[in-house]
């Protein structure tokens, strides 16, 4: 395994010279976020806490929680800290599940960006000797810029193709000499699936890294890329509020996700009690950001399911890894009181060779009953006109997802790309009951 560190003077730093520097920062962002930003001073006089008092990390789990609802509320500019003048960049989650949060950037927090982006590209052994296809959206969307900043800090050329018209993405990816491409995990899959239309010889590109995050993707998912393309894949995790991609990445030992501490605090807390749970225990991820000026977030509740790894690293970087992200607290759905996870279903489809990761999960109510359809796609080579060669196969994966997760789920085995394909984050649950109003 070939280590590359961007940044080995945080990257190494020994813990307790971290920590003294995390206590440093907290403390600063924490006087600047009771001065600066009235929605987090309300609710700590609310709790009668005086930030002023606040000693050594044991403290930190006293303070409030701050929730995608206080930012929501916040809208448009009410959870930046800084004068308007000094911001120089906005962003904005649109959200998959309700309204847009807002937050903005100082030049401090671009260059910060690039440097955490530098580390995550880095860290998956991307160099300036690689020519780097930006796949993910340009926009408010964090994962262009993030990408695209973090790619010309390293000294990679950049080629900025945004999502959308696969069948280009394909061309520049040979005509290029694109050896890394940046993306969503489910794109690069619709994309390697033009590749093969178009009868791509891998043999004569340069393409070697997979760059995939901003939606969850199973261990099945990277071994199904990596057999498609000629790459490595990495996970790398983000989100908006916190700064963008380049929270988490994965580097060459992909066994979790290094957290950059010097500017993040994770932490792991049982979601329905809010209590902080010790490493390696799963719980819902909360990070509170202690360099960022234009919006900083003091635990800040990501609603992503994940738990701390507390045993070093092979690569021997001392930052902290995270599990990575299946799930998001909100997204286990409960059928006929059974948890489910969509994860779980993608891991048990995905296990079936006959199959491709293009699903459609729906659930409904019949007679007030839940009721699971799951659509999936068979692969070109074991799709058959035959009746019962599909039937056969359909009872025993029917009979799988029962014994994974308990429920009986009505399979559709599908056409060979009959599934709608996206460029940026996929939707594969789509849970009628809600809108019904029937949960
Ligand atoms: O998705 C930022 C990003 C861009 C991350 C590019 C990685 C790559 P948001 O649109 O605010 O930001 O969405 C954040 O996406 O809370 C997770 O639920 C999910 N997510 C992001 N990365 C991963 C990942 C960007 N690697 C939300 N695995 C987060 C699982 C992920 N879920």
């Amino acid at each position: 395994m070939e280590i590359t560190i961007w940044d080995e003077y945080y990257e190494l730093l020994p813990r307790k010279e971290l920590e003294k520097i995390q206590l440093n920062r907290l403390k600063r962002t924490l006087i600047r976020a009771y001065h600066n930003l009235p929605y987090y001073r309300h609710k700590l006089e609310a709790e009668g806490i005086d930030i002023h008092r606040f000693k050594t990390m044991q403290d930190l789990k006293h303070l409030p929680f701050t929730c995608k609802e206080d930012l929501r509320r916040a809208y448009p500019f009410g959870a930046i800290a800084e004068p308007l003048r000094n911001i120089v960049r906005i962003h904005s989650s649109s959200g998959s599940t309700g309204s847009a949060t807002v937050v903005g950037y100082t030049a401090g927090d671009i260059e910060i960006w690039a440097e955490l982006m530098a580390r995550t590209l880095t860290g998956s052994g991307a160099s300036e000797e690689d020519i780097v296809q930006v796949a993910f959206g340009y926009g408010l969307f964090t994962g262009g810029l993030g990408a695209h900043y973090g790619a010309e800090r390293i000294g990679a050329t950049v080629v900025p193709m945004s999502t959308g018209n696969t069948a280009r993405q394909v061309q520049i990816l040979q005509d290029f000499n694109i050896s890394v491409l940046c993306c969503t995990p489910s794109y690069a899959l619709y994309l390697a699936e033009v590749a093969q239309e178009q009868k791509v010889d891998w043999s004569k590109t340069r393409f070697r890294i997979g760059i995939f995050g901003a939606e969850p993707w199973s261990e099945e998912m990277r071994a199904d890329l990596e057999q498609k393309l000629p790459i490595q894949a990495f996970d790398i995790y983000g989100l908006s509020e916190i700064i963008g991609p380049g929270v988490g990445f994965e580097c060459q030992a992909r066994a979790g996700l290094h957290v950059s501490e010097d500017h993040f605090i994770p932490e792991i807390i049982n979601p329905d009690t809010g209590e902080v749970l010790p490493p390696g225990e799963t719980g819902e991820l909360v990070i509170t950001t202690i360099t960022k000026e234009g919006t900083p977030v003091i635990r800040y509740r990501t609603g992503d399911v994940s738990s701390l790894i507390p045993e070093p690293c092979a690569c021997g970087r001392t930052l902290t890894r995270i599990k990575r992200i299946k799930a998001r607290t909100d997204d286990m759905l409960i059928i006929r009181g059974v948890n489910v996870y969509p994860s779980q279903i993608e891991s048990a489809l995905l296990s079936f060779k006959e199959l491709e990761p293009h699903y459609q999960i729906v659930i409904t109510k019949e007679n007030f009953m839940d009721r699971v359809d799951i659509k999936v796609e068979v692969a070109p080579e074991f799709f058959s006109d035959e009746v019962k060669t599909l039937e056969k196969l359909k009872q025993s994966i029917e009979e799988k997802l029962r014994a994974e997760l308990n429920i009986h789920c009505h399979l559709r085995l599908m056409e060979p790309k009959s599934i709608e394909r996206t460029s940026g984050k996929s939707n594969r649950v789509v849970d009628l009951r809600k809108k019904e109003g029937l949960t």
